[in-house]
This record gives structure tokens, C-alpha cells and sequence, in this order.
């Protein structure tokens, strides 16, 4: 496969390029796309090097496959670019996402759609796809009549910069300034910027994009995103009302027995999921169970996963090794 990387010298493009390699896919050309700036510049890729491709070189070259991830107004302008040479583009942005007229993918849970008349496909907020792996197997069983989620995201979901604000600030430099306030020692209820009914941009992905991807919009869904000082991945704590009642077991059952999903739930041995233990994972981890006692058929639970990966790179990722392997590129 020809394969390009749109980004390739960002966090989540330098993670697509990882986990390329580390699960073997067949790239038989790579590549690599960036800024002007860095055009010319080296990528390593499976022990070669090579050399940064402006977009215009790039789309000559007519990949069968391109990963993006390079902000939406990139992938506006150039991911129709890619998919008139014939290229398949799997965008990490979300200027797709929500367009009806293009698939909204987590290979686990809804690939099936996908066709070969599908050249854009969107990958989802890295919130809502440790989200959605999680409500999908109880939405089948239990059916979801509501929830609501509370994130607590790492910095490395803004970007280096932010990373390197936190760091700068842990060791007494607040100089940088990438959130409107200091990072370190606090916790920011603002992921992105506010938009409608004074909802962030991230709390609107987390209450549109699950719809989509689970093909239900029968339940209703909340959200609050808060940034904190973590680099690890993105935590979330889920209250989640069935429609119907459920056995607290059977549900740890169900989501230990989901590929993709590690149970760690043994409080009475202080085991539960965290960010600093999930970095480098592609599992979304689960656990901290429990009945919500304030109200029937629902309960809570606590969702961590590493949101440069599962939440972006590996997501991506999978969904071309689908395209693969069902001979849709
Ligand atoms: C964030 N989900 O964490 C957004 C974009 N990666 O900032």
C-alpha cells in the first residue's frame, strides 16, 4: 500500500507512523507530509529515512491510502484533493465528522458500513471513541436511555505546546501560554473553545458523535470536559441510565469479554484504570463498576485510554487495515 501521513511531524502523525510500524501494515511507499516549513525535513520509518513531501507532491503520487491529521481546515482543502486522485482518506480532524455524507468510524463497532464509494472517513474525537467502545456492547444488551460523562483529558490531547507549557510549569516557568491559565496544579472545565449554550467544542463532539457512530439517537447524552495536568490519556467518569435493569456482574462480564476493553476493577486491591498506566496501550480500560443507588437501572464507571492512540493513531489505523482486508482500497 501507498500510503501517505498528513501531519507526519505532529504528535498524532509521529504516533500513526509507530503504530504503522509496530503492527506491520503493508506500506510499500511512504509519504510523509507537513508544514512548508518542514518539507525536506527526515521522518524515520522502519529503519529509513525519508524526506517530507509538500501536499502538491504528495497528491501526485496518488497513495491508495492517506492518514490526516493536521487540523480541519487542512483536511477540507486537501483531503478532496487526495480522494480525486483515487486515495482514500481516513481524517483525524473533524471537519467530517458530523457530514452525513461521510462514515464516522471505530472498526469494532461500526466498519461494516464502510464501502469503496467511501473516499473520506472521518475518526472520531479521541473522547468519544473510548466512549462509544464502552457504550456499544451495553447499548445492545441494556439499551442506553442516558448519559453522562465528565472528562479529565491530557495535555497531550492540545498538542506538544501544551506539553511543553505543563512541563515548563512544573519546574517554575510560566512563561508558556497555550491555555488561558496555568495547567500545572490546576484543572481547566474548557477543552477547545465554548460554543453553543456555552458547551465547549469537545462537549458537543462528546454529545454528537456517539449518536452517530452507534446509530442510535434514542438516548440522551451530557458532557463536561475539564483539561488536567496528565499525559498519559484522557480519563472519563460515565453515569449510565438503561432502559432497562441490569446485573452488575453480568455488565463486568460483558465488557471483560469485548475485544478491545481490559477490565481492571478490584477496588478491595485498589485496582482500577489510570492515565499514567494506559500511555502507550491501545486498550480502553475499565473499571470503578458500581450501582448508581440514586436511581434505578443506572450505574457508574470509570474509562481511561490513551487518546494519542486508541483515541487517534491506532483508531485510524485500524480502520485502514479493515479497508485492507475487505479489498476497499
Ligand atoms: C483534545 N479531543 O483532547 C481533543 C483533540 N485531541 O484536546
Amino acid at each position: 500500500m501507498k500510503v501517505a501521513v498528513v501531519g507526519a511531524t505532529g504528535m498524532v502523525g509521529q504516533v500513526m507512523l509507530k503504530v504503522l510500524e509496530e503492527r506491520n501494515f503493508p506500506v510499500t511507499a511512504l509519504f510523509p507530509v507537513a508544514s512548508e516549513k518542514s518539507v525536506g525535513n527526515i521522518v524515520n520509518f522502519k529503519g529509513k529515512e525519508f524526506t517530507i513531501l509538500s501536499m502538491e507532491d504528495a497528491i501526485s503520487k496518488k497513495p491508495d491510502i492517506a492518514l490526516f491529521s493536521a487540523g480541519g481546515d487542512i483536511s477540507l482543502k486537501f483531503a478532496p484533493k487526495f480522494a480525486a486522485v483515487g486515495t482514500t482518506v481516513i481524517d483525524n480532524s473533524s471537519a467530517f465528522r458530523m457530514n452525513p455524507e461521510n462514515q464516522l468510524i471505530v472498526p469494532e463497532i461500526n466498519a461494516g458500513i464502510l464501502t469503496k464509494e467511501d473516499k473520506v472517513i472521518a475518526n472520531p474525537n479521541c473522547s468519544t471513541i473510548q466512549l462509544v467502545m464502552v457504550l456499544h456492547p451495553l447499548n445492545q444488551k441494556y439499551g442506553l436511555k442516558r448519559v453522562v460523562v465528565s472528562t479529565y483529558q491530557s495535555v497531550t490531547g492540545t498538542g506538544k505546546n501544551a506539553v511543553d507549557q505543563l512541563n515548563a510549569e512544573i519546574s517554575g516557568d510560566k512563561s508558556e501560554k497555550v491555555y488561558p491559565y496555568e495547567i500545572f496544579k490546576n484543572a481547566l472545565p474548557q477543552c477547545d473553545v465554548f460554543s453553543e449554550d456555552d458547551y465547549t467544542k469537545e462537549e458537543i463532539k462528546l454529545m454528537t458523535e456517539p449518536k452517530k457512530i452507534l446509530g442510535d439517537d434514542s438516548f440522551n447524552l451530557t458532557a463536561t470536559a475539564v483539561r488536567v495536568p496528565v499525559q498519559g490519556g484522557h480519563s472519563e467518569s460515565v453515569n449510565i441510565e438503561f432502559e432497562n435493569e441490569y446485573d452488575i456482574e453480568e455488565v463486568k462480564t460483558l465488557l471483560s469479554n469485548t475485544p478491545g476493553i481490559i477490565l481492571q476493577d478490584d477496588v478491595k486491591n485498589n485496582i482500577y484504570p489510570m492515565p499514567l498506566y494506559s500511555e502507550g496501550k491501545d486498550e480502553v480500560f475499565v473499571g470503578r463498576i458500581r450501582r448508581d443507588r440514586s436511581q434505578i437501572n443506572t450505574l457508574n464507571m470509570w474509562i481511561v485510554a490513551d487518546n494519542l492512540r486508541k483515541g487517534a493513531a491506532t483508531n485510524a489505523v485500524q480502520i485502514a487495515e479493515y479497508l485492507v482486508q475487505n479489498n476497499l482500497v
